[in-house]
């Protein structure tokens, strides 16, 4: 499909969902990295993929790859893709983009300077019905917006025997359930709507003030599942749960709540836009589905189906109605916008893919929301 070879990095939860949505692209992995030379060459065998690096210079040292996708822990991604971008690659990163704002404006500036792509992955844009949703407000069905409400709830760090790095500051940066998911809230709501939140008060809370970590490794999500022989204490200095008070630019109210400890909730974004007109809701446990609200005629349901969805909607639609399509697919479509921006070839055109800018953005929200709990007082962006 692209002229273009891609390298990716880390070999977590994410690595494979990167290289599956790649490939059912047609877009060629062409080598990886992990945390170790030994790491990097069991997973490209495991993975079938041609290259595997000891480490990051002999990565951007390829001449086979164009492109790189970080998906390490948090705290490698500003030094890589500051690499990556000044060795002339297009970079698609996880989010968060960077550990603090100083680094991630450093990375949007950086971007802005050079003729490449350089993406954060905020994949749930990339649902077929959180587009259709964006099409309704920005047309105007919902007319003004009043409200914004939702929240992003898990389970998988519930007991004070989950762990994995995400937990550790050093890893993953100050603030863990806000940063790790609802920042993702954050980011779809305001791009559904067009609207940026203006001010905040937040109020969060560590239920674990300590856990035990496995003394060997354990992946997101993995230690519901995985065996566990011995454990060490360790302390916790990130957030399990929290609550957001907002306000939009154009005044809504909104109310955002994460957290990675309601049993149950195995990953469910959803959110609530009440507008002059109508409402929308939607639940990420069932992806497929957008219920609309009205008030003087009888309330709508939409079920994914390209013949009804609008123009960009069905643009990122591979399947018919009927058939589901879910969180891999998301990242499959955040990843088309990323390459076809780049097989057009006009990097001063606007992308559609979320940018450093966006990410930047979130790293910014994320510094407020901390200062503002450790303040206990709103505070304006
Ligand atoms: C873990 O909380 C996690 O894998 C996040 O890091 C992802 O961004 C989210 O999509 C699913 O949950």
């Amino acid at each position: 499909m692209h002229e273009i070879g891609v390298a990716v990095t880390g070999t977590g939860f994410m690595g494979p969902t990167h290289i599956e949505a790649l490939r059912r692209l047609g877009i060629p992995v062409v080598g990886v990295m992990g945390s170790s030379p030994a790491k990097s060459a069991a997973f490209a065998e495991r993975m079938n993929i041609p290259s595997a690096y000891a480490d990051f210079d002999e990565l951007l040292a390829d001449p086979a790859v164009q492109a790189v996708h970080l998906t390490t822990p948090n705290r490698w991604h500003f030094e890589t893709a500051k690499a990556a971008l000044l060795a002339g690659k297009h970079v698609l990163c996880e989010k968060p983009l960077a550990m603090n704002s100083q680094e991630s404006a450093e990375l949007t500036e950086l971007a802005a300077s050079v003729n490449l792509a350089a993406g954060v992955n905020y994949n749930y844009r990339f649902y077929p019905i959180c587009l259709d949703a964006r099409e309704r407000v920005r047309r105007g069905d919902l007319g003004d917006i009043y409200s914004i409400v939702g929240g992003y709830v898990q389970d998988w760090l519930l007991y004070p025997t989950d762990y994995n790095w995400r937990v550790l500051a050093s890893e993953g940066g100050k603030l863990r359930a806000v940063a790790d998911i609802g920042t993702h809230w954050l980011d779809l709501v305001q791009s559904i709507t067009g609207l940026e939140v203006e001010s905040l008060c937040a109020d969060l809370y560590t239920v674990h003030t300590s856990r035990q970590r496995p003394t060997g490794e354990v992946e997101t999500f993995s230690g519901k599942v995985q065996a566990v022989d011995a454990t060490e204490t360790i302390p916790i200095d990130t957030e399990d749960l929290g609550g957001v008070l907002l306000r939009f630019s154009n005044g809504a109210r909104g109310q955002l709540w994460v957290s990675q400890m309601t049993a149950g909730r195995k990953n469910r974004l959803s959110f609530e836009i009440g507008g002059a007109e109508q409402a929308l809701w939607f639940d990420g446990e069932n992806p497929n589905e957008l219920w609309i609200g009205q008030r003087s005629q009888p309330n709508g349901f939409l079920i994914k189906d390209p013949g009804l969805l609008g123009e960009t909607a069905r643009s990122y639609t591979a399947y018919l109605g009927g058939h589901a399509e879910g969180y891999p697919d998301s990242f499959k479509m955040c990843f088309k916008a990323f390459y076809d921006y780049i097989a057009a070839g006009d990097f001063a055109a606007p992308p559609f893919f979320p940018t450093f800018a966006d990410g930047h953005r979130e790293i910014v929200l994320c510094e407020a929301i901390l200062k503002s709990h450790e303040e206990q007082r709103w505070i304006k962006l």
